[in-house]
């Protein structure tokens, strides 16, 4: 039985404004690829299809297109689809039944029944192969959260709580179904932000971003869940929401396949990848990772300093010569040390020249040095979401005259246990 693991498409999704369905087609013709090379048996997508609620007419189409050639061009028999806090329950459940007569299991969001969100996978003579139980994104009203909590500590627990007991109930149906007792493997997804889990990469996180792309679900930083409170009897647990590629509280069977795409600068240099899971029975063989090409999608960079650098960097920026995609989409931040009018004309005239590169975002600022801003100031045109932890502590370190190495090496993996350990104190 081999099973492939995806997430996060977010299709539809455009990067300051502009469209991006010929990267998402690369995509889904990849994906149609692999999975007639690689012999997938059934395919589970974790949440967030699309990017948003009503999505564009085209994005809905490829999604389509994609399910008929599943269907029609590959060996793949199944496939079981959970929406994320991205889709929209009904819009995803439209098709459900004759999804249904195609084998392609649809669960928008959670049932009423728990029952109707078991998929029982079964080969062609009718042998059965699998249980999923589905489990889409839980909103509110699915966890039975409706009581008024005290401070988001307690609605925080409580929501963990809530969770914990939808899976619990889930282990115990298939129990009582008898399916623990067979030689076949027991699978269960899910959308949501699990502890220990990190929205970093190790380079960005050098860098002291955050990805852009997902906020925390439930209430500002928390709602994490922990790894435990998925039950044991699960031989897989297929997750979406974090899109960076990644284990879960160090059990190799639960897992984030991640986004296919970087779908914010800030996933810029994340390896984008599927997984291909092999089980042989019940018993776990091997997961492999499968890097999504980076030639189907553009290249997205961040360039920032000083005008000269910029302007420098931006003239010696290569073309992709074997992408389909030769012209790379950039974020650029120049910070002058005194006022330039002319900084403008200057950066606009280079970005012309040069075709390589088109900057979907610039920003000029004018900036003395660091002590002589105050953190207020510093931050002032900022609302209170787009501030990053990492962003101030690096900024008031500077302030206290901290050297750039002192701060990388020294302090700022200090600041992060620190972090994490205000953060998990709360679960
Ligand atoms: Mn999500």
């Amino acid at each position: 039985m081999r099973i492939l693991h995806t997430a996060d498409w977010h299709l539809g999704q455009k990067l300051y404004d502009k469209e991006r369905f010929d990267e998402f087609q690369n995509f889904l013709d990849w994906l149609i690829e692999l999975i007639s090379e690689k012999h997938v048996d059934l395919l589970i997508v974790a949440g967030d299809i699309f990017d948003v609620a009503n999505p564009p007419q085209k994005a809905i189409e490829q999604y389509y297109q994609f399910l008929a050639k599943l269907v029609k061009q590959t060996d793949c028999q199944h496939a079981v689809i959970v929406g994320g806090n991205h889709d929209s329950i009904q819009s995803l459940n439209a098709p459900k039944e004759l999804a249904k007569l195609l084998q392609l299991h649809i669960i928008g969001g959670a049932s009423e029944k728990s029952e109707n969100d078991l998929v029982e996978i079964q080969d062609n003579q009718g042998n059965l192969q699998a249980v999923v139980a589905a489990v889409p994104f839980l909103r509110d009203k699915d966890i039975r959260y409706n009581q008024i909590a005290s401070d988001s500590n307690t609605r925080d627990k409580m929501i963990v709580e809530a969770i914990s007991k939808h899976y619990a109930a889930m282990a115990t149906l298939l129990e009582q179904k008898g399916y623990t007792q067979l030689n076949i493997p027991l699978i269960t997804t899910g959308h949501l932000f699990a502890q220990g889990c990190s929205h970093y990469n190790a380079e960005s996180q050098e860098n002291g971003e955050e990805n852009q792309s997902e906020k925390a679900i439930y209430t500002g930083n928390l709602g994490k869940v922990p790894a435990h409170i998925f039950p044991k009897i699960f031989d897989y647990v297929a997750l979406g929401h974090l899109h960076r590629s990644q284990i879960v509280g160090g059990k190799e069977h639960i897992r984030y396949s991640g986004s296919p795409l970087p779908l914010s600068f800030s996933e810029r240099n994340d390896e984008k990848s599927v997984l291909l899971i092999d089980f042989e029975g019940k018993k776990l063989q091997n997961i492999q990772k499968i890097a999504v090409p980076s030639t189907i999608y553009r290249k997205l960079i961040r360039i920032a300093g000083n005008l000269e650098e910029v302007c420098e960097k931006i003239k010696n920026f290569p073309i992709q010569s074997n992408s389909s995609f030769p012209t790379s989409w950039a974020e650029i931040r120049v910070v002058l040390p005194s006022p330039n009018p002319n900084a403008k004309t200057q950066l606009e005239k280079v970005l012309q020249e040069n075709t390589r590169l088109e900057a979907l975002f610039y920003r000029i600022d004018v900036c003395n040095t660091y002590q002589s801003t105050s953190l207020s100031q510093q931050f002032a045109n900022k609302d209170l979401q787009e501030l990053d932890p990492l962003e101030i502590f690096r900024f008031v370190c500077r302030q206290v005259g901290c050297s750039e190495e002192d701060i990388d090496e020294n302090l700022l993996p200090l600041f992060l246990e620190i972090k994490e350990s205000v953060e998990n104190q709360v679960q």
